[in-house]
């Protein structure tokens, strides 16, 4: 007997008007709006997205919405450049991939800085999306993708990052920090894996996520064809107590491009994560790049996430 396939739903639902925000809904120039940190702030989703300006250096500009899928620009970028003191000397060429914190009743803010110097991360905090006020910058080059744990971990703020080393492949870090601005006893926690989906790199994605079973975190990984790099997320688990601890990371990518805006664009071929938002109901909304042109949105259910990294297994090194 011939047994009919009944296609699996996916993992993470794609929003059907995809892709909510492009760069025809901000009001400056722009020629791309991708990465974008995402917070909920006073009840309303906070998108602090990445744009390239016409010369081909990124701002961050800041969307608004109600609901988390119709969002609204305003009308001039939220960080651009700065032009004194040391963050100039290292933002020259632009700031880019930002990730939202809410930790301490402020948000921080962690970005790509870029320059000649090469990329490093800079830490940024606000307290009500109006103004923003630039604190340290919290790694030398090469590092990228930094996202902040929202809790501490006996009495240290815990971050995930990824150096470039050059002669490793390009893995996720653990470091820690007693306030914010000095950070060490850094560990290598997962690398990606030979011959898999994600085995070119590596990179933290969204702020984790706290579950019943672990902090839930979606990452990037990034696979090289002769077509060039296919960016695809995937998920990993982290002990509660002990983030330095993987409990598990899915076997399985859970998102990959598909749609033609995340096939073609200013880079083809990447879905890029920087935000995600847990709901009430179980289910969380992740926001991602689309070929590094436009922004979208899916939602999950947190479980089948979590199921995936203690079901589903690979060795997280
Ligand atoms: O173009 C895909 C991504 O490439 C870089 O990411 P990573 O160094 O983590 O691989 C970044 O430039 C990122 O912004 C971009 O989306």
């Amino acid at each position: 007997m011939v047994q009919s396939k009944v296609p699996s739903e996916p993992v993470v639902r794609r929003y059907d008007h995809n892709p909510i925000f492009t760069k025809d809904d901000v009001p400056y120039p722009v020629a791309t709006v991708h990465n974008a940190g995402m917070a909920k702030h006073d009840g309303r989703y906070m998108m602090l997205f990445r744009s390239h300006r016409l010369n081909g250096r990124s701002v961050l500009g800041l969307a608004e919405s109600k609901d988390g899928f119709s969002f609204r620009a305003r009308p001039e970028p939220f960080m651009v450049p700065a032009t004194e003191g040391i963050f100039a000397e290292y933002e020259e060429y632009g700031v880019e991939d930002p990730r939202i914190c809410f930790l301490g009743g402020e948000y921080l803010i962690s970005y790509s800085a870029y320059s000649r110097h090469g990329v490093r991360i800079g830490l940024a905090k606000t307290h009500d999306f109006e103004s923003v006020e630039r604190v340290a910058l919290i790694t030398q080059a090469d590092y990228r993708n930094v996202v902040i744990f929202p809790e501490k971990f006996n009495g240290m703020y815990a971050r995930l990052d990824r150096p470039n080393t050059g002669i490793a492949p390009w893995s996720i870090w653990i470091s820690y920090s007693p306030d914010l601005i000095h950070w060490g006893d850094s560990r290598v926690v997962m690398r990606p894996l030979p011959y898999h989906w994600d085995e070119m790199k590596i990179g933290p994605g969204a702020t984790p996520i706290r579950t019943e079973a672990g902090w839930l975190h979606i990452y990037h990984g990034v696979f090289k064809t002769m077509d060039g790099s296919v960016y695809r997320l995937g998920v990993a688990l982290h002990d509660l107590r002990d983030p330095s601890k993987v409990l598990g990371v899915s076997d399985e990518w859970i998102l990959a491009p598909e749609t033609p805006w995340e096939l073609s664009g200013y880079v083809h071929n990447v879905v890029f994560c920087c935000g995600a938002i847990a709901e009430e109901d179980g289910t969380v909304k992740i926001y991602w790049g689309g070929a590094d042109t436009v922004m979208n949105v899916g939602v999950a259910k947190i479980s089948d996430l979590v199921d995936l990294c203690l079901k589903k297994s690979r060795p997280p090194m």
